[in-house]
């Protein structure tokens, strides 16, 4: 059996993290977007070329593309979005105009992920990303005091979130919203409280089959493009997979994907296989979800969760938690072998997030949580240890 292509993240020229230290981590592949061009506008194949100099300089390929967003007008089908479709097809031509095909892109209003804390103490000292209902319950009720945020919950849930709410003083309350609201909606934009009310306020009354229809549409209008320049396009699953703030979430079970792929048949449409977030959700088994969605895998995100019996999860390490990631990394690897056969193409993975640990600890925070050179590289080098058994076994 093969390896997986090794992949790692770049933010590109403000991510603290180098290409210079990419390339030491044993990565041969960088996911990477074009984050100066606003959502919604045109990636040019000047600017694409312009990137991807950059990280060829350092003997690295950017493979993936993470991501292309879709726009909120475009979930919404309002405003802008026809233009946006426009450059958004116009987008694909141009990265595989470039060589550049495959494409991951979230579907999930108004928010890309969520947490409670950023700065988890694990019993070594080292830190890592959490969620925890009951906080997020006190966020929702007490600080966005969104309209049936109780009602959604059980007594007990509501007494929890107020007495966890009530322990802080005003300080502490404040912290708290900015933490949560900091990586709102999946980076930092500085927003308060009332944007995001607004930005929920556009999904009153929109129900999980009527994004479902909107993202149907939206493949439909893209994967033909896609087909045609022999591309793909990745969908990220809900993080974490379930309901949160009301909003409609529809990549969260097999059963979404499944019914994703059957609606829109089209080769270029799959999943990015994200163990991580689809972990978060136990009604997820990680390891038959590889078997059921396994002609959709091209791209995956490995990383792990450790799930509470309270509903709270954190972000475990690459090989612990409940994600079985030897069983899955060969899986993935069979599956490889199956396509290096039929002369298809290697799967990429990278490793997803990772803590905060050693000296990283001590560096001022960066603006992309969980993205940490030295925790994440520590990932990477115990999943490249478990291919290279796998190989040679
Ligand atoms: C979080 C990432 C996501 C992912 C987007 C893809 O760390 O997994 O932000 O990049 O959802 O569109």
């Amino acid at each position: 059996m093969e390896s997986l292509k090794e992949g790692f993240r770049w933010y590109g020229d403000n991510d603290p993290v180098s290409l210079e230290f990419i390339r030491q981590s044993g990565a041969t592949s960088v996911y990477s977007s074009l984050h100066h061009i606003p959502y919604g506008e045109l990636w040019t194949v000047e600017e694409i070329k312009k990137h991807q100099a950059k990280v060829a300089e350092y003997g690295l390929e950017w493979d993936v593309v993470e991501s292309l967003p879709v726009t909120e007008d475009m979930k919404l089908r309002t405003g802008d979005y026809k233009r946006h479709f426009e450059n958004y097809k116009e987008s694909i031509r141009n990265l595989a105009k470039c060589g550049i095909t495959k494409i991951i892109y979230n579907f999930m209003p108004v928010l890309d992920w969520i947490r409670t804390d950023l700065h988890f103490r694990l019993p070594d000292g080292s830190q890592c990303l959490r969620f925890d209902p009951v906080q997020f319950a006190a966020f929702d009720i007490f600080v966005l005091k969104r309209e049936g945020a109780s009602q959604e919950r059980t007594p007990e849930q509501v007494a929890k979130a107020k007495e966890f709410f009530d322990s802080l003083d005003d300080a502490g309350k404040k912290a708290f919203e900015r933490s949560i609201i900091d990586v709102f909606p999946g980076c930092k934009m500085g927003l308060e409280i009332e944007d995001v009310r607004k930005m929920l306020a556009r999904y009153d009354g929109f129900t999980p089959q009527k994004l479902k229809d909107h993202l149907i549409e939206f493949l439909k209008e893209v994967t033909p493009v896609a087909e045609e320049v022999g591309a793909i396009l990745a969908i990220h699953p809900d993080d974490p997979p379930f309901a949160v703030l009301g909003l409609p979430r529809i990549a969260s079970r097999v059963e979404d994907f499944q019914e994703i792929f059957a609606e829109c048949p089209s080769k270029a449409n799959t999943i990015c296989f994200c163990t991580g977030s689809l972990s978060a959700g136990l009604h997820n088994d990680i390891s038959s979800m590889v078997d059921k969605l396994a002609d959709r895998i091209y791209i995956a995100h490995l990383r792990s969760t450790q799930v509470d019996a309270d509903g709270s999860f954190y972000e475990a390490g690459h090989l612990e938690g409940r994600v079985p990631m030897v069983e899955v990394v060969k899986k993935l690897m069979t599956l490889q072998d199956e396509r290096l056969n039929n002369g298809g193409e290697k799967i990429v993975f990278r490793p997803d997030h990772g803590r905060d640990m050693a000296d990283d600890l001590y560096k001022p925070p960066t603006a992309n949580p969980g993205y940490s050179f030295i925790g994440r590289m520590k990932g990477l080098a115990e999943i490249r240890g478990v291919m290279k058994t796998l190989a040679t076994l």
